[in-house]
């Protein structure tokens, strides 16, 4: 086992990494920028190093001077976290030539995926079912776009490889619109990406977003961690995440783990890693695949029992999995919500001192948070400031200790997206379970306030 590792990452993913380093008996080097410095986490480590000034391009993205804190430290590995540099192949690479383990999948895997294109002709080839589409890039002959988009049938989307996560995308309603829609975005996509080859699918118009964890070792050894529903999104940020999804037949979803199952293997993919399904019409569709940890593991562990970040250490040095696919079983209904510093109307970042922090507690509840009272919230950063988890022996039980810990929970200095969640848990729709993913954008839009 390792017995150092650097955390390439801040705020409460850099706490819960450390946290599992703890466990292991490894020590922590955090690295953090001049405006994380006060954080606490930091305070806590066995070891820090300061990377650059708050802007992220100077400093947790700032690959030489991430994988000097590591030299100067004397680190064996290297964990990314999520967002920052977390599925940067490049990042990956620069990391093993260095001499370090990244803790993540090979660059040549981070690669595949990477490229929406190359992933999605990956997958079809290994039998994970695909959103009917283009068999790959899209040609620069108008007649042949047109030809495609007929035979997939209108509205289709049109999506940038290189995109993903919402970024890159336009949705052709009619043969009129399409030529200058695959034009515009092909121009959009080479400005944003460096990549201007883009694809088309079918435009599924009311899915929900399922998503499948998997976890692979090294020796070919995979399972499947259940299932997500992330389908509680506002422009293209989840906002709630809860596992099982309510209302999918066990054995659906149990044949779709299982081909996520065999692509991993047969990709040779090794760590964690999340299938994007969208889901229509009782239909399972991939769309994207994400090689990093992800913001909502959280409800995966909770309902399998498995530690993700402990197992993602484990297998980067080089160890088996610790559990076959039949010791999973599936127990209770997890909930997580992302708590925001923001204006819970306009949603605008609400950075600032919090005065007050009292968080939630008893039975069925955790909460990944680095915040505490007289802690600065950084305006150069994402809004998140961390989640509360519950888990039940059903989902009403785990709703009922939402309302709950949300009642609990008092953040005062900032404004936080608190009250919206706790309206969400006692609206009838989201109660009833299986609301699709513009189900919270229209719920938004006829909000009182
Ligand atoms: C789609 C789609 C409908 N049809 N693809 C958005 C994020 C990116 N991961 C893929 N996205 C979508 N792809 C087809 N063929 C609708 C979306 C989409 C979406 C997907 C998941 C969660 C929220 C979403 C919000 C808007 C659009």
């Amino acid at each position: 086992m390792f017995k150092k590792i650097l955390i390439a990452n801040r705020g409460e993913i850099a706490l819960r990494i450390q946290r599992s380093c703890r466990e292991l008996g490894i020590k922590a080097v955090m690295v953090y920028s001049e405006a994380d410095r006060e954080a606490k986490y930091i305070k806590l480590a066995d070891e820090s190093v300061c990377i650059g000034p708050a802007a992220s391009a100077q400093s947790y993205l700032n690959m030489p001077a991430i994988i000097s804190a590591a030299e100067v430290t004397d680190a064996e590995a290297i964990h990314p976290g999520y967002g920052f540099l977390s599925e940067n192949a490049d990042f990956a690479e620069r990391v093993e030539k260095s001499g370090f383990k990244f803790i993540g999948p090979s660059p040549e895997s981070i690669r595949l995926m990477g490229d929406k294109v190359s992933a999605k002709q990956a997958m079809l080839k290994a039998g994970v079912p695909c959103v009917p589409g283009s068999e790959g890039t899209l040609p620069d002959d108008p007649a042949i776009n047109k030809r495609i988009a007929k035979q997939i049938g209108y509205p289709v989307i049109i999506k940038a490889a290189g995109g993903g996560g919402g970024r890159g995308m336009r949705v052709v309603h009619t043969e009129a619109a399409l030529l200058h829609a695959v034009q515009t975005t092909k121009a959009e996509a080479g400005a944003a990406f460096g990549n201007p080859e883009v694809y088309m699918e079918k435009f599924l118009q009311n899915p929900r977003h399922i998503e499948i964890q998997i976890m692979a070792d090294q020796y070919k050894n995979a399972v499947w961690l259940g299932e997500r529903d992330c389908s509680m999104q506002r422009r293209h940020q989840k906002v709630i995440e809860e596992a099982p999804a309510p209302g999918i037949p066990r054995k659906q979803i149990e044949k779709i783990g299982e081909r996520c199952v065999a692509a991993v293997k047969k990709i040779a993919y090794r760590g964690a890693g999340t299938f994007e399904f969208l889901y229509e019409n009782g239909e399972f569709y991939f769309i994207e695949m994400n090689t990093r940890l992800q913001v909502e593991h959280p409800v995966t562990e909770w309902i399998t029992g498995v530690d993700v970040v402990r197992t993602q250490i484990m297998v980067a040095a080089g160890e088996k999995l610790p559990f076959t696919q039949r010791m999973i079983e599936i127990k209770g209904h997890a909930i997580e919500c992302r708590i925001n510093a923001e204006d819970p109307y306009k949603f605008v970042p609400s950075p600032g001192r919090i005065t007050t922090w009292h968080a939630p507690g008893g039975p069925g509840v955790r909460v990944d948070s680095h915040i505490y009272a007289n802690y600065f919230v950084p305006p150069n950063y994402d809004s998140m400031i961390g989640k509360i988890i519950v888990h039940g022996d059903t989902r009403e039980q785990a709703l009922a200790r939402m309302s709950t810990a949300l009642s609990e929970t008092v953040v005062e200095g900032i404004n936080t997206n608190i009250a919206l969640h706790r309206e969400l848990m006692v609206d009838a729709k989201f109660m009833d379970g299986g609301t699709n993913i513009h189900y919270l954008e229209e719920w938004l839009s006829k909000r009182e306030r």
